[in-house]
């Protein structure tokens, strides 16, 4: 007799009904939220260090971080008198919608326009996990190499923001950012991408500024969707 545990569906199917609820949390409270991604240090901490700066001169900004083990990102997000909650998974590979829900609970929603969550350093799992973000973005250093687009397709399909970090390393390395347009261009023509050295600080005030544009966009959709 064949005995067969069907595990994968009802993970995935109990974490998509958490991530409708956070969904509608964030909308009932004008919340903002954007899931970032990437192989470990490539730089999300480093970019949000920067980053918040901008945001937090026109947005109420919060950060969930995302770590197997230690609070030492969200001690880093602090620093910059920022809020931050850290998610320590003890082992897993990625953040799910519940522990997202539990994070949720730490911050004061009505104080928000903005929650970043940086997601574990993982090109693979995170990217099966929704987390009832309205954003999705990757980023990828150019010591990684080309080949990460190709070999971790659903991370780079699934997101709609691609930012190419640690561009200041580029003439040390055999990155080619044409093939890297390429390969996204067949994988996820619609992608927006960002060049960005987020230690020397160049390009992150125009991905900050979009950011801030896409949450006062959607900020406004909303309040115009309340009013019809
Ligand atoms: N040269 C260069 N180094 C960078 C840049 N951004 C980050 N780094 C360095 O890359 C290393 C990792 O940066 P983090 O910001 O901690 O990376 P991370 O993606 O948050 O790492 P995890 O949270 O462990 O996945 C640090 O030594 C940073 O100083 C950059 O634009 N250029
Ligand atoms: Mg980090």
């Amino acid at each position: 007799m064949t005995i067969k545990v069907e595990l994968q569906t009802p993970i995935l199917a109990r974490n998509e009904e958490t991530a409708e609820e956070i969904r509608y949390l964030c909308q009932e409270n004008n919340i903002y939220l954007v899931n970032i991604m990437s192989s470990p240090g490539a730089g999300k901490t480093t970019l949000l260090e920067k980053a918040l700066g901008y945001l937090s001169k026109e947005l109420r900004t919060a950060v969930i971080e995302g770590d197997i083990a230690t609070t030492r990102d969200a001690d880093r997000i602090s620093a910059h008198g920022v809020e931050a909650v850290q998610l320590n998974t003890h082992g897993a590979c990625h953040l799910d919608a519940r522990m997202v829900y539990q994070a949720l609970q730490k911050l004061e929603w009505s104080q928000l326009d903005l929650i970043l969550i940086e997601n574990i350093g993982n090109l693979v799992c995170p990217a099966e996990f929704n987390l009832g973000e309205d954003l999705r973005v990757v980023l990828l250093s150019t010591t990684e190499g080309n080949d990460k687009i190709v070999k971790y397709p659903v991370m780079f399909r699934d997101a709609q923001m691609l930012v190419l970090n640690k561009v200041d390393l580029l003439p040390y390395t055999d990155f080619s950012k044409a093939e890297m347009e390429q390969d996204l261009a067949g994988l996820n023509p619609g992608m927006e991408i960002f060049y960005v050295s987020a230690r020397l600080e160049q390009g992150v005030e125009e991905w900050a500024d979009r950011l801030i544009k896409l949450v006062k966009r959607s900020a406004a959709e909303h309040e115009n969707l309340g009013q019809s």
